[in-house]
């Protein structure tokens, strides 16, 4: 027995529940969190359960889906981020590639829908695919859409940046982003990702700096190149975004712009949807159901917005809108008028929380707000929308919204071997202090990567 004051600290309390063969949590740790929970996660499972019977819907059916929801993780959203004033970095995030791996699979491994990261090059710096897709293996990882950057300018760069890439008045400059893009596919196909996703900072700050017409062909040519330069079986995601860099005016604003480019690209050509990359007001669901009707509907960068921003974390801010999203998404998957494939990826950064303990948190909030929209009885939203039944219309809607969804995201996290409550077991892991011993301070300099 150990003295008050001289008991010798458990590994736990030391920061050190992780295994030493593939740095991940010690599943033990897990089962331990899982055993003090699961009592009463089954109890709320149970009540919910039966309040969906009364509704006549199995909850079993809704978990399963809910089990099968996969989300990107973003390479870049494991480091902590900044804003144009300042980064407060913490000790122990992760300074390379394959730290930020390994915080992935942490995530991974607590919450058990986030199975494949998202690169970002040239940020992410790998020499050797074949062993970081390994690696990746190892962590039981996979990759997701390669995401291009000609939105700044790198140290080894000939060309500037500064007045645009794609779209440059400069064809020497629009060479090299091309270049760099299908640069980004090989690097894809090595490491076994599917899909180029394409966003540009591209634009103007001033009236009458460029023509805006002349813009846009010019990234339709850019473009061209790239697309013919995708495999078979890969796609290619616009990203729209509003303003910012280019105070002024946007080349590929709004999801207009990026349905009738990928409309004269070609099939493999899909449209992105970054939730913050909106005007406010605008309707975010109804543009999702319109990217899916024409077909052109790619995927999603999950954030939250509140002023101009992109980069809040999922459901912060406005959890109603995100569960309008997927009621769309419920719809379309069942609609079949297209194919419906969308490719899911969080998209944040953080500046003051721990990105682990973030990242964690949207995908709770991401996959809460599915089930919400699995939960809605479609036979009777359909009876009262045939009948112009407003009001109950939406009261079938608000009757979904208003169950609390939680306990079938947890259990269906615990059946596939996650924890749950991810964050508290990830608080419990100590694996943050224990990173901070191995891994390299990082700077103060702003920027997510
Ligand atoms: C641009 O704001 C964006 O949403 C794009 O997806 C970028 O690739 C990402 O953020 C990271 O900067
Ligand atoms: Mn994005």
């Amino acid at each position: 027995m150990s003295m008050p004051g001289t008991r010798r600290r458990s590994r736990v309390e030391r920061g050190l529940a992780v295994t030493n063969s593939n740095r991940s949590l010690d599943e033990e740790l897990i089962a331990r969190h899982n055993a003090t929970r699961l009592a009463a996660l089954q109890d709320d499972y149970g009540a919910l359960s039966r309040t969906l019977e009364r509704r006549g819907i199995a909850i079993d059916a809704i978990k399963g889906k809910a089990a099968r929801l996969e989300l990107a993780l973003p390479s870049w959203g494991t480091g902590i981020g900044g804003t144009r004033f300042a980064r407060f970095p913490v000790l122990g995030e992760p300074t390379c590639f394959d730290e930020k791996l390994e915080d992935c699979a942490v995530i991974q491994q607590l919450c058990r829908i986030t199975p494949r990261v998202s690169p970002h090059f040239p940020w992410d710096k790998i020499s050797d695919p074949r062993a970081t897709r390994e690696r990746a293996q190892q962590l039981g990882l996979g990759f997701d859409a390669v995401n291009s950057n000609t939105f700044q300018d790198q140290a080894e760069q000939k060309q500037s940046y500064r007045f645009g890439s794609l779209t440059h008045t400069s064809a020497a400059v629009r060479d090299q982003a091309v270049a760099h893009n299908i640069e980004c596919i090989q690097l894809g196909r090595a490491l076994g990702s599917k899909a180029l996703t394409v966003w540009i900072g591209d634009g103007t700050n001033f009236p009458g700096q460029q023509q805006l017409g002349d813009s846009l062909d010019r990234y339709l040519g850019s473009a061209r190149l790239i697309y013919a330069a995708l495999p078979e079986d890969w796609r290619m995601f616009i990203e729209h975004k509003l303003y910012e860099p280019a105070f002024y005016s946007t080349v590929i604003s709004d999801w207009g712009t990026s349905i009738l480019t990928a409309k004269e690209l070609g099939p493999k050509a899909k449209c992105l949807v970054d939730l913050g990359h909106h005007a406010p007001s605008v309707n975010i669901e109804q543009i999702v159901a319109r990217l899916h009707a024409f077909g052109k509907l790619g995927g999603f960068h999950f954030n939250d917005s509140k002023y101009g921003d992109d980069d809040l974390d999922s459901g912060s801010i406005n959890p109603h809108q995100l569960f309008l999203v997927f009621n769309e998404l419920v719809i379309a998957e069942q609609d079949r008028r297209a194919e419906f494939d969308p490719a899911y990826m969080i998209d944040q950064s953080h500046n003051i929380t721990d990105p682990v303990e973030s990242l964690l948190s949207s995908a709770e909030a991401i996959c809460v707000a599915f089930v919400k929209a699995l939960m809605v009885d479609r036979a009777l939203l359909s009876d009262y929308q045939g009948a112009n039944d407003v009001l109950m219309a939406f009261r079938t809607l608000r009757d979904a919204y208003g169950l609390d969804a939680r306990p079938i995201v947890a259990m269906a996290r615990f059946e596939a071997g996650g924890a749950i409550d991810p964050i508290a077991a990830f608080r419990e892991s100590g694996w943050r202090a224990s990173q901070a011993s191995t891994r390299k301070a990082t700077g103060r300099a702003a920027g997510i990567v």
